[in-house]
């Protein structure tokens, strides 16, 4: 009997043909509704392999289902999706998707912190619903980006690239992060602060820090007191490690001037989500890496790390570093 996989959402055949041609795959049919706990749960009972991602918790429950599971491969860099000390226990691999999504990611962020900047969404609306009377001096005037200062937080390679997209438009770059970058120091010019310093300091502020246990809820309404009341904040990675409410009011009160927001607290939000009735928020569905070319990478490491797994061999990029190959 060939190995079994199961792919949580529905994805291009192209795909997952190599995986086709030596296993038994299935894939969740459904564009838009993402398969029910249940379902997963039968599936994974039977699965050597899950191709999963973040709209799909992989939780203990899930795990401890498997009882032929070798390998939960995730869609993405970041896997707070899935419970990987229950995966080591169990001796599952947990795989995910960096440097194949981060120039991608990095070019989105800095596309969020400009349209934030230059209200281009508002703009955009203004032309559309017919509302552009006549030229005015000061119609949807926005910042500058050039010579301000961006503060990153959370220097992985995806700040790294957002910091080199930066000195092309002659910022001053200020990061923090859990320890220095010496190298991106060198390179880029990037200088480390304090997460208070870089909080006060910068225009833009950039989150680009993992959620865990340590980064849920960062951002509270005392750090957003905290920015400039000019500042622009823009969070690309994951929507829990801001305080959503204390951001709503930060931006209704003037605490900061406005933000770009690609996550959110639950995803998806409606369009009755309240920081969405605010003109100086820029919010788009998470879609930091989506480009077909980087979607189909991700897809193709994807199948390229259960193939290896499933083969006996270690994985490329592999989460959890105390799996053992068996
Ligand atoms: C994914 C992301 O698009 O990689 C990540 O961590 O947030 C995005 O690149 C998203 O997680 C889809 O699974």
């Amino acid at each position: 009997m060939k190995p079994y996989i199961f792919i949580t959402r529905k994805l291009p055949e192209e795909a997952i043909e190599v995986l086709k041609e030596k296993y038994e795959v299935a894939m969740w049919d459904k564009e838009d509704i993402p398969v029910s706990k249940e379902r997963l749960l039968e599936e994974a009972r039977r699965a050597d392999a899950l191709l999963t991602m973040l709209s799909d918790p992989i939780d203990e429950t899930i795990l401890n289902a498997g009882r032929s599971l070798k390998v939960v491969a995730n869609l993405a860099v970041g896997y707070d999706n899935i419970d990987v000390a229950a995966a080591s226990k169990k001796g599952v691999a947990v795989c995910n998707t960096p440097d194949v999504l981060t120039d991608t990611t990095a070019d989105l962020t800095f596309a969020l912190m400009m349209a934030a900047a230059r209200r281009l969404v508002e703009a955009a609306e203004l032309i559309k619903e017919d509302k552009w009377k006549s030229w005015s001096p000061l119609l949807l005037a926005g910042q500058d980006i050039h010579h301000k200062t961006i503060g990153i937080v959370g220097m992985g390679k995806i700040g790294e690239t957002v910091a080199k997209r930066a000195t092309g438009f002659d910022m001053n770059i200020l990061y923090h992060n859990r320890s220095r970058k010496m190298e991106v120091e060198e390179a880029i010019g990037a200088q480390y602060v304090s997460f208070d310093e870089l909080v006060a300091e910068s225009d833009f502020i950039i989150c680009l820090t993992p959620l865990t246990n340590e980064t849920e809820g960062l951002f509270t309404r005392d750090v957003f007191r905290k920015m400039k009341k000019t500042a622009i904040f823009v969070n690309a990675s994951r929507g829990p490690v801001v305080d959503e409410q204390a951001l709503y009011d930060a931006l209704a009160e003037g605490d900061i001037a406005g933000a770009g927001l690609d996550v959110f607290d639950k995803e998806p939000i409606s369009a009755s989500h309240p920081l969405l009735k605010l003109n100086n928020v820029t919010a788009i569905p998470h879609i930091g890496s989506s480009s077909v070319e980087t979607r189909m990478a991700m897809m193709e490491l994807c199948a390229e790390n259960i193939d290896l797994v499933l083969s006996g061999q270690a994985p490329k990029t592999l989460v959890n570093k105390d799996w053992k190959k068996s």
